[in-house]
């Protein structure tokens, strides 16, 4: 009966999902976006006129001149009377291979999507039902693998720029701009005019550490990303050539959206790579990317979350679990209706001393994952990581990986409204879908991983993708 029944379900979710690529293959017909943005049409198209052409190639390495010395005349002058150059032409046909090789990605991910076959049997993937277009993912992640190249700004000096933490919340800042910096990363290049995308490498952790005076004044982390993008655009014509759409920053840092209205098109047309990703704060996720809060004190996942069979074997006595401050929208809430009321369901303002929070994770089938002052909470990761499913309480939180993941698969996401019910609604969840939910979570740990060095499909990966996904949608001719 159950495995008919099981068969039945995949049966069920197998035609929607067939249907699905049907669907978003009619539709990428007429359109270049993918995955589920599809369906809300996002296309950045600039015109070859409305750019502003920059031609400042000095002699030598293709290297770009400083700016400054440069008068507009000159700019036009050197344009028109190099026209029959050699150099010019091919620096021009770069681009265009950068712009081609797009396409042919972009072609090749739509085949991925319209044929089912390729969903079949796929080791890297093997479960397939966490996604939302597994073979477009697939075939989007291999053409990432084949051709994605960032560049990495020089300009700014350390540790404000080039480093960041590895050991706080905040560490898959420092840990990403470690990996784009230090490792000889292959989806780095030296070569601007063979990158995909521009990084722009400061830590938003460290501007706080190094700038902030305490004051509840975010201006000299403002000031810092305006003079770093007045610097980068006039030392380089890649920022004003798409008004920085093509170029990405990264933070962990609560205050990264603070920081990017620091420049109008930073913020508007960037991709801002955030943990704090509040749609109502500007938080755009057809151009912005969500990035994971991996907790790592001690430059480590905490023992008791990493994978084991004890962990996988551990008993889950309470129905859910949470414990922490009581701030922003959502807690008092929970807190007000929860706190300490229901044994089965710990729900703890600060845990007492004497109490293991690891340990309750572990015995908990769900956790509690409300938003705090910000959207995004490390709780989640670390829900996932103690298999503990994530009940995700929150407002505007656009989840990581939401672009490619399906989080109805290893989640429950409750309606703040709904929080009285909260008993209620997840004693409703059947055992057989809680196994489900479990299972697919255990599936989906690795995505959300810090690997030192990174592996295939882990958090630094799945981010990386996130923002080729952002490039590809992006049409520069
Ligand atoms: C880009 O635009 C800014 C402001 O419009 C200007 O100051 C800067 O010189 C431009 N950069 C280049 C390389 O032309
Ligand atoms: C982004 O664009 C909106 C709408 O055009 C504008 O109101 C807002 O001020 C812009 N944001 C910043 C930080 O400039
Ligand atoms: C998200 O942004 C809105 C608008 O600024 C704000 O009211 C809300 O508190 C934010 N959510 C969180 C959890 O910070
Ligand atoms: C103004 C300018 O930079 N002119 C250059 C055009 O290209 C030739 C070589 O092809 C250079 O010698 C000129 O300096």
């Amino acid at each position: 009966m159950d495995k008919f029944q099981s068969r039945y379900t995949r049966f069920g979710l197998m035609s929607i999902f067939i249907g699905s690529i049907a669907l978003v293959f009619v539709i990428s017909r007429c359109s270049t976006s993918f995955f589920d943005y599809s369906l809300r049409k996002f296309e950045f198209s600039f015109p070859e006129s409305e750019l502003p052409r920059s031609v400042y190639t000095s002699g030598e390495q293709n290297r770009v001149v400083d700016s400054r010395d440069v008068s507009q005349q000159q700019i036009l002058f050197i344009r028109s009377s190099n026209t029959s150059s050699q150099r010019k032409p091919k620096k021009l046909s770069r681009r265009k291979m950068v712009e081609q090789g797009l396409g042919k990605a972009r072609a090749s991910i739509l085949e991925a999507a319209s044929n089912r076959d390729a969903t079949l049997f796929n080791i890297d993937l093997p479960n397939p039902q966490v996604y939302r277009n597994p073979s477009a993912l697939y075939r989007s992640y291999l053409e990432m693998e084949k051709r994605f190249k960032v560049y990495v700004y020089e300009e700014g000096e350390r540790p404000l720029a080039h480093d960041g933490p590895c050991k706080s919340v905040y560490a898959v800042e420092g840990r990403f701009i470690t990996e784009m910096e230090k490792r000889k990363t292959k989806f780095r290049t030296y070569d601007p005019d063979q990158a995909h995308v521009y990084f722009l490498p400061f830590s938003v952790t460290w501007l706080v550490r190094y700038l902030y005076e305490g004051n509840h004044d975010a201006k000299p982390l403002r000031t810092f990303a305006s003079d770093y993008i007045r610097l980068i655009s006039i030392n380089h014509p890649f920022w004003n050539r798409t008004s920085g759409a093509d170029h990405f920053m990264l933070a962990c840092h609560d205050w990264g959206p603070l920081t990017s209205k620091a420049n109008k098109d930073l913020f508007n047309k960037s991709i801002r790579v955030l943990c704090n990703a509040n749609s109502s704060e500007g938080f755009n996720p057809t151009k912005d990317v969500t990035l994971p809060e991996v907790s790592l004190h001690g430059g480590e996942v905490h023992p008791q979350l990493r994978f084991s069979k004890t962990l996988m074997a551990s008993p889950r006595p309470h129905l859910a679990f949470f414990a922490g401050g009581v701030h922003g929208p959502v807690r008092p809430i929970l807190l007000k209706h929860w706190k300490q009321r229901d044994p089965d369901m710990p729900v703890f303002e600060y845990l007492p001393k004497h109490l293991n929070y690891y340990d309750f994770m572990r015995s908990s089938k769900f956790c509690f994952c409300p938003s705090g002052y910000e959207v995004a909470s490390p709780r989640v990761t670390e829900a996932i990581f103690s298999e503990c499913i994530p009940v995700i309480l929150s407002v505007n939180f656009v989840l990581p990986f939401s672009d490619v993941l399906r989080w109805d698969t290893f989640s429950v996401q409750v309606d703040v409204s709904e929080i009285p019910r909260l008993k209620e609604i997840l004693m409703s969840i059947s055992d057989e879908k809680y196994e489900w939910l479990k299972r697919n979570l255990r599936y989906v740990r690795r995505h959300f991983e810090l690997n030192d060095p990174p592996k295939r499909f882990d958090a630094f990966h799945m981010t990386l993708h996130s923002i080729w996904l952002r490039r590809l949608n992006l049409k520069l001719t």
